[in-house]
């Protein structure tokens, strides 16, 4: 596939290589808002970058932009002069720049470069908006808009520049999380109560885990866990994931899933709705050794302790959630928790051979 793509590249390339270009034209340059969308919650601030892109023998840019000054109030860019300023972008370092304002869910921009500096063709970046998320702000997206008819690119002369494609911008501001839920099933059996979610908390960009909380299964399999209002001390020795939480700007979950004889499941969830719901997970069975991974030493140990059972009910007892501990406890080889160890236990483990779990 990616040879496909870089053999149309090439092809389009030699094209455009023979096409006519008309003398004393360019094509036309676009402008837009980078990143298009950033998240970001209340007290949080954003830098959003206006970009000239495909530009030639551009003198001048103007613009006006609008945005929600409810929900975002820009950061002056220039303290020597008065009013709210954008910061100017490399593009028009040392230029000459008449109107600059960002007030009053108005963005206003007009700029030349420096004479000395001359025309500029490329891209690069125009203007810098930097905005912080009031307090109180609902949860949203909200749109940083240009009005097409005020973007104006200009020549040393003073003529019109073809203007290409103009991109908005937008910064969501995301609920703040209340509760993780879920669904979480376990092979071989119909009994889903028990099943441990431990969840570690990160928060924004940062590596480390600042609190933690664990739910247990209900019957059904469902859990709903509360996220922590204070921060707890991790359970000692608990197993951390390499590196931390993907990129992004947002708030992280990890989530580990786990029940004897079962392997356990990890999850990196990203904590942008107010109830997170990390739907369905099948928990698969035959792990007895508890070692990651579903292999002969398992079946050897399944058929070592083949037949062994005790009187319904039963439990398999479990620290983390200790709850149903009625009867007897079943047999250590009793993968499904039906207090025998016969071929339905075997055989989980034979259809799971070589599973290792993604867990640390
Ligand atoms: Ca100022
Ligand atoms: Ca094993
Ligand atoms: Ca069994």
């Amino acid at each position: 596939m990616r040879g496909v793509l870089l053999w149309g590249a090439f092809a389009l390339w030699m094209l455009s290589g023979l096409l006519p270009v008309p003398s004393g034209e360019t094509s036309a340059a676009d402008l837009r808002l980078s990143p298009a969308l950033v998240t970001a919650r209340s007290g949080e601030t954003v830098r959003l970058e206006v970009w000239v892109e495909g530009a030639g023998n551009l003198n001048r840019v103007e613009f006006t932009a609008t945005y929600p000054a409810e929900v975002l109030e820009p950061v002056d860019g220039d303290l020597e002069r008065d009013g709210v300023q954008m910061e100017v972008g490399p593009v028009f370092s040392g230029g000459c720049i008449p109107e600059n304002r960002a007030e009053g869910g108005t963005l206003r921009w007009v700029a030349w470069r420096a004479p000395e500096a001359g025309p500029f063709s490329g891209d690069g970046v125009v203007a810098v908006v930097t905005f912080r998320v009031r307090e109180g702000a609902p949860p949203g997206v909200y749109p940083i808009v240009f009005d097409p008819g005020s973007v104006r690119l200009l020549d040393p002369e003073g003529r019109p520049l073809a203007v290409g494609s103009v991109e908005d911008g937008a910064v969501r501001v995301p609920p703040v999380t209340t509760g993780l839920r879920g669904w979480i099933t376990r092979e071989g059996t119909t009994s889903y109560g028990g099943t441990a979610v431990t969840v570690l908390f990160y928060p924004s960009g940062d590596s480390y885990p600042t609190t933690w909380a664990r739910a247990c299964t209900d019957e059904g399999g469902n859990f709903y866990l509360a996220v922590p209002e204070t921060e707890e001390p991790l359970p000692s020795g608990f197993p951390l994931p390499a590196g931390g939480p993907p990129a992004g700007a947002y708030e992280w979950a990890y989530i580990r899933l786990d029940f004897p004889n079962y392997g356990s499941e990890c999850y990196w969830e990203p904590l942008d709705e107010e109830v997170v719901d990390i739907g369905w997970h099948i928990l698969e069975g035959g792990d007895v050794n508890g070692d990651g991974c579903i292999n002969i030493f398992d079946i050897v140990r399944i058929i070592a302790d083949f037949g062994e059972s005790v009187a319904a009910p039963c439990f398999v007892p479990f620290a983390p959630c200790p709850s149903g501990e009625v009867g007897a406890v079943a047999p250590a080889s009793d993968v499904n928790g039906d207090c025998r160890v016969n071929i339905f236990d075997l055989t989980m483990a034979a259809e799971n051979f070589g599973l290792c779990t993604n867990c640390p």
